[in-house]
């Protein structure tokens, strides 16, 4: 890629970089001078205007391209971190962006999301600093933690959470103050100098907790430290025995899958890959737990959208199901004043495949408490809701029904039919009628959509 200006951000505590700083050509590269060590650079978008199909601004590669107008990017999405670990930090400008950005030196562990399974941090040891953490597993997990904090000599006997962390907030804090925020519960604590070497197990309420550390001491030789581990525990009431990741809805586990959005079609793909297909959700009940999954994602934020397995592209107006399940109970946005319900395509608009979101602009965030489904172009690209079955729920044969009787009519053309529990294979020993009536004088085209034979020894 080419770029025809290249410019340097001054090495500021404090600065602010804006369009009119740029010369008028088509590209740039603003160039960021490096974060000293344990420092790093804090970039806030707060102005921008440039319509999509003419320019972006993008703060480092792999990162979203930034178009529109600055009421359109999520917030998360509007900062960037250029930390010590960024090799040539710039950024990118395409076309002409109308901009505004301030940046700011802060301590490199400002901000810092982990998402990961497990692991640790250490801050310190140090006289001066302050840095804020957010452990973020995925939703059905709590944070299980283990703090190790203070000067001295280890403590004789582990501590109880309820005699070290308290809510006391009055006192003023000479050497390390830690607040951790576990959903609506905020504790705090704070270790002097001097103090013994403590070791704290929490376990949290949800999927996510914060922590908040401030060291202000006095010298050096009363340098604070804390050491910080992390593991998930499973609630079982919401995973089950559904895989990392993914909780139980009905028969099937399901997971929101966050790391690139796709077109529908390749959204499916991914969840066959993965064991099933784009989620079904067949009732009251599987809306609400994949409500709290996605609410409660790791990295959600409000306007996020997702794909799930509702197609009406072979029959306009007639969805069905990626998995084959019979498409008997909906969640449509109702709509709004001024704003239609849906689904809305008129047959011409191409509006084939169903995603869920909270947010149905123009009315601001927060958006609802739950993701409501919109008939969309299959091209669009979204995150997306997977399923599986799940491993926990045999499949017996005494338990299936799988004699049916279909009559079509004229109001009532077509129809699915599917393997009992599809999409798993069948199960042994069974045998299934599936009997199909046409009115009179009319013929029958089946259509396979899927079909697998068992495999045979070799
Ligand atoms: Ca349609
Ligand atoms: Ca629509």
């Amino acid at each position: 890629m080419s770029h025809y200006c290249a410019i340097r951000l001054r090495s500021l505590r404090v600065g602010r970089v804006h369009s009119g700083h740029v010369p008028r050509t088509h590209g740039c590269r603003i160039l960021v001078p490096p974060p000293a060590p344990r420092r790093a650079l804090l970039l806030e978008l707060h102005k921008l205007n440039v319509p999509c199909a003419l320019g972006f601004i993008r703060f480092a590669p792999n990162t979203p391209t930034l178009c529109g107008k600055l009421d359109q990017i999520p917030i998360p999405n509007r900062k960037f971190l250029y930390t010590a670990a960024h090799k040539n930090p710039a950024i990118e400008l395409h076309g002409r962006p109308t901009f505004a950005a301030i940046y700011r030196t802060v301590d490199h562990c400002h901000d810092v999301l982990h998402t990961a399974r497990n692991g640790s941090f250490e801050v310190g040891p140090t006289i001066k600093l302050s840095c804020s953490y957010e452990i973020h597993l995925p939703y059905g997990n709590r944070v299980a933690l283990r703090l190790q904090m203070g000067t001295g000599p280890m403590d004789a006997k582990e501590n109880d959470v309820s005699n070290i962390i308290h809510e006391d907030v009055q006192a003023l804090c000479r050497g390390m103050e830690l607040s951790l925020e576990d959903g609506e519960s905020k504790w705090r604590h704070c270790s002097q100098p001097g103090d013994p070497l403590r070791s704290v197990q929490i376990v949290s309420e949800g999927n996510s907790v914060r922590l908040n550390i401030s060291i202000a001491a006095k010298k050096n030789t009363s340098a604070m430290w804390l050491k910080v581990w992390w593991m998930d525990k499973a609630v079982e009431d919401i995973v089950g025995h559904c895989d990392y990741g993914w909780v139980l809805s009905g028969d099937f586990c399901i997971s929101a899958v966050r790391e690139a959005k796709k077109a529908w079609r390749q959204a499916e793909a991914e969840c066959v890959r993965l064991g099933g297909h784009l989620a079904s959700v067949l009732n009251e009940r599987q809306q609400q737990i994949m409500d709290q999954l996605l609410i409660h994602a790791p990295g959600a934020g409000v306007d996020d959208v997702y794909w799930i397995g509702a197609t009406d592209a072979v029959h306009e107006g007639e969805f069905r199901w990626s998995d084959g399940l019979p498409f008997s109970y909906a969640h449509w946005f109702p709509g709004w004043r001024k704003h239609s319900g849906q689904p809305n395509d008129d047959g011409t608009s191409g509006q084939d495949c169903v995603e869920a979101r909270r947010e149905f602009p123009p009315r601001p965030p927060p958006g609802t408490a739950t993701f409501m489904w919109n008939d969309r172009g299959c091209r669009e690209h979204n995150y997306f809701v997977c399923e599986k079955p799940s491993v926990e729920d045999p499949y017996e044969a005494s338990k299936i029904l799988c004699n049916e009787t279909i009559v079509l009519s004229h109001s009532h053309p077509h129809a699915i039919v599917s393997s009992p529990g599809f999409p798993r294979p069948y199960p042994d020993d069974v045998e299934c009628v599936s009997e199909i009536r046409a009115p009179l004088a009319h013929t029958l085209k089946l259509h396979f959509e899927e079909l697998l034979t068992e495999h045979e020894p070799q």
